[in-house]
């Protein structure tokens, strides 16, 4: 083992931690799912009925080896989330990512597969369906599974979305069949706390990880002294303008900036060193969406000494 090590570090040329093969075990599962668990929107008193606000729906969801037990899609979030967005994947530059999917769709016995952005793959790990071309990745029956081969490269550092891109993919992408992947560079520090902000309509709600309305979407949570991280992605056909209150961030051009668009299928990390506690909002800035439910509230607390 050691003699293993020691190779691995002379032909990194650094002693550097060598890249790894990260396995996740995703499966579609039926749920039923509440755009409005507290059924009303708290800002303008407004109540909704459950006739308007549950219905059935599949998502992604992760499983410890060999689909054995669920675990939590997103471990570190500090949100009040899971289930939609599906499990966050994580990896660092040079790693291989193994993602076994499996299908156990039996509410509409239909076929699903995983398309991811960002990674490298080969054509056979797309998971897009192509009439007389795709394979079994593209379309994978219920009871089965099929296994993605990804790599992360340098070009794949940041937030990108996955989702389902089989025959299904219209009613399974509007039912929250959707994730994001998290590359980091090969050293680069991971944050203390990362936040996943999907923007997506359902139905006659604009919503956040396909929740509406304050006291319904992510409750974030951080400690002053703390990194966080936005993970901002959009699904759908619209466009989007993320924004957080009291906080700025560095954009792409080096300008400060507190409002930024993500369109469908787009995506975008940004990060600060918390500094501001109190009780914040974050939302979008598109009015009509913000009514229709897509904002939420972000909380810092003071680190106690
Ligand atoms: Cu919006």
């Amino acid at each position: 083992m050691l003699v293993c090590v020691l190779g691995l570090m002379l032909l990194s040329g650094a002693g550097v931690a060598s890249a790894s093969v990260r396995n996740y075990w995703v499966a579609a599962v039926p749920v039923t799912w509440n755009v409005v668990p507290n059924g009303h929107d708290a800002m303008t008193g407004t109540n909704y009925s459950t006739t308007d606000t549950v219905f059935p729906t599949i998502v992604y969801r992760r499983y410890t080896a060999h689909w054995r037990r669920v675990l939590p899609n997103q471990p570190s979030a500090g949100g009040n989330q899971n289930l939609i967005p599906g499990p966050l994947i994580q990896a660092r530059v040079g790693d291989t990512i193994l993602v076994h999917f499996l299908n156990r769709d039996r509410l509409y016995d239909r076929v699903h597969s995983m398309h991811f952005h960002g990674v490298h793959y080969a054509p056979s790990s797309d998971g897009a369906y192509i009439p007389g071309f795709s394979g079994r990745g593209a379309s994978v029956k219920p009871g089965q599974s099929f296994t993605y081969r990804l790599r992360a490269g340098s070009d794949s550092v940041g937030v990108w979305p996955y989702h389902d891109h089989s025959q299904s993919m219209e009613d399974s992408i509007a039912g929250g069949m959707y994730g994001m992947l998290s590359i980091l560079g090969r050293h680069e520090r991971a944050p203390d706390r990362e936040f996943e902000v999907v923007f997506a309509p359902q139905g006659q709600f604009q919503t956040i990880d396909d929740r509406a309305f304050v006291g319904n979407t992510p409750v974030f949570t951080a400690f002053t002294g703390q990194t966080v991280q936005w993970d901002v992605m959009a699904m759908g056909s619209e466009h989007h303008t993320f924004h957080v209150h009291g906080h700025r961030w560095i954009g792409a051009d080096g300008v400060p900036r507190d409002t930024q668009t993500v369109g469908p299928a787009e995506s975008f990390a940004i990060r600060w060193r918390e500094q501001d506690p109190g009780t914040w909002l974050y939302h979008c800035h598109v009015e009509t969406h913000m009514m229709a439910g897509m904002i939420g509230i972000y909380q810092v607390k003071r680190r106690r000494s």
